[in-house]
Order: C-alpha cells, then structure tokens, then sequence
C-alpha cells in the first residue's frame, strides 16, 4: 500500500463475548458471509457462520500478539514438524477464548444443535499418530504459558486417510479435508518464498580472495503461508502456525509457455504443487521416496527464510546474536536438513567462516528423537541428495569431517567408533543419516520419556553420548488437559471444578487434591455416573455405527493407536481368545462382563498390521455371534481412529492397554489420556508407563511382563517361541485356533500367516513370552472389577496423580532447559 492509512477512521467493532452479541454475529455471519437466511441454511452453513463468529473473536488477540512480539522481540521457539495432528477447531477454539458457554447458551436460544454442528467440521489430520499429536499439544501448551513461539509445517491438501473397513479389512480413502473450505485458516499470499530444487554449485572467490559457493540453475518451487491462530487458554496470547503450501513459480511456467508449449506448462505447474499434496501415512517405516525428501526441505527451506527474515526486520540484530532470538526444535529427524540449510545461509549469504557459523549453527538447534527402533531411523542415499541438494551434500560432507576429527582426537585409533559416529553410512550404499546429522548440528537433543532416554544413552545414541553425554536429556511427554479434560470430558471437569476450583486446568498437579475425596462416597458415586455416562454415550455411538449393541455395565478395555507389532494388539487378541476360550467351556468361576475395544490404523503398505485388523474382526464376528458368550464378551473395532473419535472412546474406558514390548514405545501418550480420564492401565513397564506408575502408585497400576533389560537378555541368550507354545495349554489353545481357521471358516489359511509370524518366524516382539503374566494380570482386573469402591478408588486416585503428564511441564521444562525463551508477562 502507497498511500498512508489514517488509522483515526480505523475502527473495528471489538466483538464481545455475551449472548446477545455472539446471536448478532451468527446472524451477519450467516446473512454477508455466507449468504443464506435461516430458512435455507444447512448444518454446514451454520457450522460456517459459527466457526466465523468464534474465529472473528480470536483476531484482536491474535494480532496483538503479533505486534508486541514484532515491538518487544523476544527470544522465540520455532517448532519445525512435519506433522500437527490438531483434529477440530470448533470447540478448542471456543473453550480457549471462553465463548464455549456463552456459545452454547447462543445457540440454545436460537434453536441451534451444538452437537449437529460441531460434527460438521473435518479433523485437520495433519499427522499420523503421537508425534504429531504431540506437537499438537504443545502448541496449545506453548500458548496457555505466553511463550512466544511459531508452528511451521506443510499444508498438507490431503491428510491421514480415512480407514474404512470393508469385509473387515481395511480399505484406505483419501481425506479430501479442505473441501468445504477451512474457516480456520488465513492464506497470506505475500508471503512467499522460493524454494530451490536440483541446479550445480559454482565456486567463485570474493573480494578477500575467500572461495564462495553459489547454488545455480536450480528449479523452483514457491511456497506460500497460511496461518491459522493458536490462542493459549484464558490468556490473550495467541501464536501462529504457519503451513506452508507449493504453488509453481512464475518463471518455471514462463520457459514452456514462451516455448509456445501450453499444456506441459500446466503439467509441470501440477507437478511442482504436488509436493503439498499428501501426508505420508507411514510411521516407523521410512519409505525413502524422494517427494519426501522434497518436501522435508520444503518446509525447511521456507522456514527458515521466514525466521530470518524476521530476525533481520529489526535493525538492531545482528547474525551473531541469532541464538539470543531464536531456538529451533526439530520434531524427530525430519526437519533435520534445517542444520545444512541453516549453514548454507550463514556461509553463502552471510559470508560467516565455517566456525562462527557452526557456533551459531549448534545453539539455535536442538533434536527430539521419539523412536529407537531401527526401521524408524531415516537416511537418504547421497545420490538423491547430490541430485535434488548438491551444496547440502557438499555441506554435509564438510560437517562430518570435522565431527570425525573432533573424534579421532578424543578417541586416538578407534575406527570402528568414527565409522559408526560418521554422518554417512557406507554400505550397502552410501547414505546420509538424518539423526547423526540432527545429532551432532544441535546443542541438545532429548529422549520422550525417562527409559527411552536411558535407552539411547545405551543403545542406538551409545557413542554419541560417550563424545558429549550433556547433549542428551530427558523432556517426559505430556497431553494438554484442556483437549484431553475439559473438551473429551466436560463431565469430569466440572465434577472436579465443583471439588478444588479450576486452577487444576492450567496446573494439573493441582488434582492432587482431589485425594481427599477418594473414600467420599458421594463423590465416588459421582465419579463413576460420569464414567457410566460416557460409557452409555460409547455403545450407542457403537450401536449406530457397527450395529453391535455394547452393555455398558460391562468392562471397557480399550486399546486405541497406531496398528504395529510392536505394540502387540495381537496380545490382546490373545487374550480375548483365551477369555472366549475360558467362558464358552466354563473355566471361569466368575466371569466379569467385557467389551473389547481396538481402533487404530495401519499403513497402507504393512500387511502384518492389515492382517492384524482383519484378525480383530473375524474374531469380533465369531465372539459376538455365539450364544455361548452371550452378556459376557464383546469385543470391536471401531473404524477411524483419529481425534474426534479419540474423543469419544478415551473417557468411557475403564481399562487402558498399554501393552508394547518392554523397550519399543518411546513414550505413549494415549496412556496418558485414558488415566487422566479415570481409566486404570494394564501395562508392560515401557516408555512413559514407568513414569505413570511411579505418579499414581504401584497398587494403582497393573504392569505385568518382561523389563526392558529382561526382554533384550532373553533375545540375546535365543529366545524360542515354541518352548512357551509347548508349555501352556491354553496359548496353544489360541494359537492352534488361529492356524485352523477357527475364525476364518470361508478361508481357513487366512490367519496362519499370523500364527507363523508368532511361531516359526521367531516372534519378535515377545508375545509368546509375556502372555501368562498377562493373562494373570487381566484376572486381577476382573477381580478388582468386581469391587466397585476398590476400582473407583483406585481410577479417583489415578486420576488425582496424573498432574505430572500435563504438555504444560513438558513444556516448560523445554523451554528452561534447552530454549532458553522466556514466559512473556499478559
Ligand atoms: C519416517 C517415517 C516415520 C514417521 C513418523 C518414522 C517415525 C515416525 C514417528 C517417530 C512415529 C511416532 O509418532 N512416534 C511416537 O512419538 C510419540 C510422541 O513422542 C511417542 O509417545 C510414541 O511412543 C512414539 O511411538
């Protein structure tokens, strides 16, 4: 704009949050932006105009934030991932800003369902399982504490699938989210940025004679913002997440139209757009496509020209005091090229000397690894580096050089230690290691949860943590209780609100005091309407979706995550086998009603997952068809997990399965979304679980099986299978069932493949190893189910001692202890 604004006729309406003015709001919203009246109007116009109504009250805070970060300049977290699995805006939005009751009272009066529109909204499934849900949180978290800080990923056009289950296997369809338009999201089409592909590198000498390096003749990609508010909880702060989307280049079309060659003009045009197009649903497998890799430094690429940028826009910052302004976290390995780019901007733009600019290079960045198994571990081929990345691979191979002679003068004549340290793996191909390279490009990088950390120091991170064991530490998962509290369960809220107040919401250790009311017996009986409600609210949920009618006086054993072997929902087939098993040859004295529920996805190209989830429904098919069971076994798989449906299943469990092999999940955090919400955990002492039942007591806490130190022993000294098939009747019971087509009587090979994978092929995961103990286990369950104050006492007291696993520690333990940023004051 040319021309001066005269702000003195610039004045807006300063929206406020009371009935009468959120009904006059809905009304405009419905008239001038989406042009309808209330006679024509749908559900998802409605949603439309609500959405506006709420997100039009966030804009005065959101840009206040904006102004005074860009006046003041404080030190800001920059939080780099791939993924933000965020899930609906609507009532997040709304609980935050505090409309959600006014909103509601709005409605009411007006004739609106809440619940109708809310259903509207499309999740933002931006991600694939805990590492994006993570992320998710602790930009709620990072908001709530006014911590100046700024989301940057891709705008995925298409997120996590949609899984349908068809014939009881799961069938994959795309997410087609932004269809309907994303009433959340601003598009900023000024700010763009060239993203540069391919080309050579050039060395020239500068005016000291000093050889330079330029990156020529490349191919471009735009990138191109949208922003979407992140307002922190009943705080003004509001912080940014920016997605990045491709669009073409305008000279990239040039050359074919001027060519007079329209149509590959248009061809190439899509091609370059597609590096937006799709999340890749693969988590623990890298795939080692080259989108991907395209579109690792895509967003890396355009991040860091935003965060420069800015950091230059204040003429008092010099590139020398980058790392007072800004700390950049890096969300597993796949931001990771960020420590090449950020050299190459140092050195060829700002002409730094290699030292200074690995100085700056090291302490801005810092690495959060959220897996240790092997598969999970990225590395790129050098060759695919040298042809999308050339000066990337010059700097990359420049970093591991003096890394290794760093190391060969701490370690004299170890060459063993420089080949396993080294940033390139040398067979079967050369490849660059992606987690070496975050490694040693940052001052810090830490572990999940407290035995995860432990583990890198002894495992696959060993010699990094013998070259600089104060680079490693450990930053214990959290939830935000507001997503996971005051939206999942309203209920519990406010029963706990009525008891210690509210502070508990943004101070989760506050629940402690509900301590005091473990043995108030009205309290209990309070306690357990909720959980009861949310359990009635299940079935029928169930009941209109799978036609299965679920008894909600019944158990709820849950298990919702990712479909993987490692976190052995085969185990819990097993079981519920033997408990079919037990009840239809009357073994069980007693039998405790149970419904068993697993939701979770598989990647698209894991056939043992796939199988996995076909097993679960065939033999949901046979349990709840056979009249033997009847009233006492019920077992589902409910389609789609994501967070609208995490939503809804995590409070009415009863009973939280947190089941992996001792040693493989970094952390979890659906564990600690389900205690939080009253559910006791029948669980192997792994990742975070060690933590939880160090908080919430050993006799609270139903861990059974192998240690992690246990399970690694047992591989070593050679594990057999068959030796534990041999030796327990009724696992061999199961398995034979398995083998025989017991659950598959139209094709009885389908689950040998199964029965194999436990047997013959080694069971890698253990299940064979631990499935007495957790058979013993889940009779204790049903034992202490059958004591209603036992269990209700024990889910109160899980509950109270949860406070540690809040996003907001997490948080802020982040930001003392690696950022350096500090809390602004509102
Ligand atoms: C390259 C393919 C790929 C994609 C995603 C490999 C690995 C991942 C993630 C690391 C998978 C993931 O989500 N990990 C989970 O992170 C959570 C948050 O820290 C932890 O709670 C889970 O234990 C961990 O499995």
């Amino acid at each position: 704009m040319k021309k001066k604004i005269n702000t003195q006729k610039f004045k807006y309406s300063h929206l406020s949050k009371d009935v009468a003015s959120i009904q006059h709001s809905l009304a405009d919203s419905l008239t001038y932006t989406i042009g309808k009246d209330p006679h024509t109007s749908t559900a998802r116009d409605w949603f439309s105009a609500a959405a506006h109504t709420v997100r039009n009250r966030m804009m005065e805070n959101w840009m206040e934030t904006m102004r005074s970060y860009q006046k003041e300049d404080p030190k800001r977290v920059y939080y780099l991932s791939l993924e933000f699995l965020i899930g609906r805006l609507f009532t997040s939005s709304m609980i935050n800003v505090g409309l959600y009751e006014p909103f509601k009272q709005a409605a009411d009066e007006m004739g609106l369902d809440l619940d109708e529109l809310r259903e509207v909204e499309s999740d933002a499934a931006l991600g694939n399982g805990g590492l994006g849900r993570l992320a998710a949180c602790f930009l709620d978290s990072l908001s709530t504490l006014n911590i100046p800080a700024h989301g940057y990923g891709i705008r995925y056009e298409y997120g996590m699938f949609n899984q349908q289950i068809e014939n009881g296997y799961q069938v994959e369809h795309p997410d087609n989210w932004l269809r309907y338009g994303n009433p959340w999201e601003f598009p900023r089409a000024e700010i763009l940025f060239c993203v540069h592909f391919g080309g050579r590198v050039v060395e020239y000498p500068d005016e000291e004679g000093k050889i330079r390096h330029h990156w020529v003749d490349t191919t471009d990609v735009m990138a191109m913002a949208y922003d979407t508010p992140i307002p922190g909880y009943a705080t003004s702060t509001t912080n940014n997440m920016r997605l990045w989307a491709a669009k073409a280049s305008r000279d990239f079309e040039l050359q074919y139209f001027n060519e007079g060659n329209y149509i590959k003009a248009v061809q190439e045009k899509n091609a370059s757009e597609n590096l937006s197009k799709v999340l890749y649903p693969n988590d623990t497998t890298t795939n080692g496509k080259e989108l991907r890799l395209k579109q690792q430094f895509f967003f890396v690429s355009a991040s860091l020209q935003d965060i420069l940028r800015r950091f230059f826009r204040n003429p008092a910052n010099q590139v020398e005091n980058l790392p007072d302004k800004v700390a950049i976290q890096m969300n597993d390995t796949h931001p990771a090229v960020a420590v090449a780019e950020m050299m190459r901007l140092l050195l060829d733009t700002h002409h730094l000397d290699w030292d200074q600019a690995w100085e700056l290079t090291t302490r801005i960045f810092s690495y959060t690894n959220h897996t240790l198994l092997p598969e999970a571990l990225e590395t790129w081929p050098v060759e695919m580096f040298e042809r999308l990345l050339p000066r990337h691979l010059q700097i990359i191979y420049e970093i591991n050089h003096h890394f290794i002679r760093h190391v060969s003068h701490m370690f004299p004549g170890d060459m063993e230690l420089l080949k396993r340290v080294s940033l390139i793996q040398e067979e079967p191909e050369k490849r660059i290691r992606m987690a070496h390279l975050a490694t040693v490009g940052s001052h810090r990088i830490n572990g999940v949860a407290r035995l995860h950390t432990e583990l890198m120091k002894s495992t696959i991170f060993a010699d990094f943590y013998r070259i600089c064991p104060e680079k490693i530490v450990n930053m214990t998962n959290g939830v935000t209780p507001r997503l996971w509290m005051l939206q999942a369960n309203n209920e519990l809220s406010s029963l706990i609100s009525s008891k210690i107040g509210q502070g508990w919401i943004t101070d989760l250790s506050q629940l402690r005091q509900l301590e005091q009311f473990t043995d108030d017996s009205a309290f209990q009986q309070a306690f357990r309407h909720v959980k009861r409600s949310k359990k009635a609210f299940l079935a029928e949920r169930v009941q209109q979706l799978l036609k299965v009618e679920l008894n909600p006086d019944s158990l709820f054993d849950v298990q919702v995550k990712r479909i993987h072997e490692y976190k052995r929902q085969l185990l819990n087939v097993l079981h519920a086998i033997t408990r079919y098993n037990r009840i239809r040859h009357n073994r069980l004295e007693n039998p405790v009603p149970r419904t068993i529920i697993v939701a979770g996805k598989a990647a698209p190209g894991y056939v043992t997952a796939k199988r996995i989830i076909k097993l679960i429904n065939d033999v949901a098919e046979v349990v709840n068809n056979d009249p033997a069971v009847r009233g006492l076994l019920k077992m589902v798989f409910i389609p789609n997990y994501s967070v609208s449906t995490a939503l809804e299943i995590i409070p009415a469990a009863d009973l939280s399965e947190q089941i992996s092999t001792a040693g493989t999940e970094a952390s979890g955090t659906g564990n600690m979304k389900l205690a939080l919400n009253g559910a006791l955990t029948i669980g192997t002492l792994d990742g975070a679980n060690v933590e939880m039942r160090e908080e919430v007591g050993e006799d609270n806490f139903f861990i059974f099986g192998l240690t992690a130190a246990e399970a690694a022993e047992l591989r070593r000294d050679g594990y057999n299978p068959w030796d534990y098939y041999h030796g327990n009747w009724e696992l061999r019971e199961a398995l034979d069932m398995l083998r025989d087509g017991f659950f598959s009587p139209d094709e009885l090979t389908r689950h040998r493949p199964l029965f194999d994978l436990l047997t013959e092929q080694g069971d890698h995961y253990l299940l064979l190893a631990d499935y007495a103990a957790y058979i013993a286990m889940q009779e204790n369950v049903d034992a202490l189910y059958r004591e209603q104050h036992a269990w209700t006492r024990k889910s109160i007291l899980n509950v109270a001692r949860m406070g540690k696993f809040s996003s907001d520690r997490t948080i802020s333990e982040y930001a003392r202890q690696i950022w350096q940023v500090e809390q602004l004051k509102t």
